[in-house]
C-alpha cells in the first residue's frame, strides 16, 4: 500500500472535500481519501498495482479542482 498527499487548489467547503473524497473514494485501488481543507491537500492510500498517480489527479480534476504538481 503506498500512501502521498496531493496539493490541490480551490477546495473551500465541505462540499469540495466529500466531492474530492467521493471521487477517489471510487477508483478501484483506493483504499482512504481525506482532504485537509486548511492545507488545501488530499492524502491518499492507495494500491499502486491497480491506480495510478495520474488516474488520481485526473479523478481531481474532474471534480473541477487544479492540482499542483
Ligand atoms: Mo462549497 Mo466547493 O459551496 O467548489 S462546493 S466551495
Amino acid at each position: 500500500m503506498a500512501q502521498k498527499i496531493i496539493e490541490v487548489e480551490g477546495m473551500t467547503c465541505g462540499h469540495c472535500k466529500s466531492s474530492v473524497e467521493g471521487a477517489l473514494s471510487e477508483l478501484e485501488g483506493v483504499k482512504s481519501a481525506d482532504v485537509n481543507l486548511d492545507a488545501n491537500n488530499v492524502n491518499v492510500e492507495y494500491d499502486e498495482s491497480k491506480v495510478t498517480e495520474s488516474s488520481m489527479v485526473e479523478a481531481i480534476e474532474d471534480q473541477g479542482y487544479d492540482v499542483r504538481q
